[in-house]
């Protein structure tokens, strides 16, 4: 570690004269190699734009690494493909930059890219997802939630919520809206979830499970198929708040009423998620936090420091429904 934060600053110091007269900081492009651009250079290669959470964690990475704070942000958007992040981790090998942030859309395929940034000497930092390497030593840390946590939190929610409605002896037909294919976000969450049902069949009865890719336009189209080829519908799992939505329109759009008629669970508890609980539309949201900027600042001042950085790093997250929605929505901050 010590070796790799000794390579960093070298490369901070290449990475200093690389863009001070590069396009990224205009005013000073002019001026000479030492004249104090001394920001820390971070490229964010993020998955894309396809939903509130990932939109807020964005906000969170632009807001946290701006110069003010001694950062200049280089911000990739891969719309959801792994080939784009591949290539936007080697631009910013290219750029020589101080650290690569990661939010890796599926949790395979890194080891080439990630040994070439290695190479390089330019930490890794992964951000949100996880992914599966055998080399550890590819990346320096990662922080995210904990995805089979929220899978379960949420069954243990349903396991109370059913008791308490009375319908804890009903065999409750169930369909899944996943995430994309091979994210751990979509692995974590449909591991936890299954699990735990997988526990009970006398109360839990799977249908179907079918990504919806993470947004409001294919989880409607996914939940639109599922309620034609199951008119018994008991629960939707939505492994993200964009998709429940999206399902809440196709299930108004064949006469029934969410929320009663059928139980809907989604993850990452935005702000309109908690709008739709207050408004009887969503049973519950499982919170997945996506302000990871100040998290990741946290790290990179640590690893400038010389200080150790735990490996893995986990944000605590809550449970949403009814009873305590109203009172917490004032205080989200996304
Ligand atoms: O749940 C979803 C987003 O990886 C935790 O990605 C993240 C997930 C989040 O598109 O809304």
């Amino acid at each position: 570690m010590k070796k790799l934060v000794a390579g960093v600053m070298a490369c901070a110091l290449m990475a200093g004269a690389a863009f001070a007269g590069g396009s990224q900081d205009s005013g000073a492009a002019a001026a000479p190699a030492d004249s104090g651009n001394d920001t820390i250079v971070v490229g964010y290669a993020q998955v894309g734009a396809e939903s509130d959470w990932r939109t807020a964690n964005t906000v969170s990475f632009q807001t946290t690494f701006v110069p003010e704070n001694g950062y200049t942000l280089i911000f990739n958007d891969a719309q959801q493909k792994q080939e784009n992040q591949i290539r936007a981790i080697r631009d910013f090998i290219q750029q020589e930059v101080d650290y690569i942030v990661l939010a890796p859309v599926v949790e395979t395929g890194w080891e080439t890219v990630l040994s070439e940034a290695k190479a390089a000497g330019i930490p890794v930092i992964l951000s949100d997802r996880e992914v599966k390497v055998t080399d550890e030593s590819l990346y320096v840390c990662w922080v995210g939630g904990n995805f089979v946590k929220e899978g379960e939190d949420a069954v243990k929610w349903l396991d109370a919520y059913l008791e308490e409605i009375g319908r804890g002896d009903e065999l409750m037909n169930v369909v899944i809206l996943q995430g994309t294919i091979g994210a751990s976000a979509q692995v974590g969450r449909t591991e936890g979830v299954t699990r735990l049902m997988g526990e009970k069949p006398e109360r839990y009865n799977i249908l179907a499970m079918q990504t919806g890719e993470f947004t409001q336009s294919k989880g409607q189209e996914v939940m639109e198929s599922f309620l034609k080829a199951y008119p018994d519908i008991d629960i939707v799992i939505a492994e993200n708040d964009n998709m429940g939505f999206g399902a809440i329109d196709a299930i108004k759009a064949v006469g029934k009423k969410p929320g009663e008629d059928i139980i809907i669970i989604t993850f990452d508890a935005v702000r309109a998620a908690f709008e739709r609980i207050i408004a009887g539309e969503i049973n519950c949201a499982v919170e997945c936090n996506p302000l990871h900027g100040p998290r990741v600042a946290e790290i990179i001042q640590k690893l400038e420091a010389g200080e150790p950085v735990e490996k893995k790093q986990y944000v605590d997250e809550g449970v949403f429904d009814i009873k305590n929605a109203a009172a917490e929505l004032p205080n989200r901050a996304y």
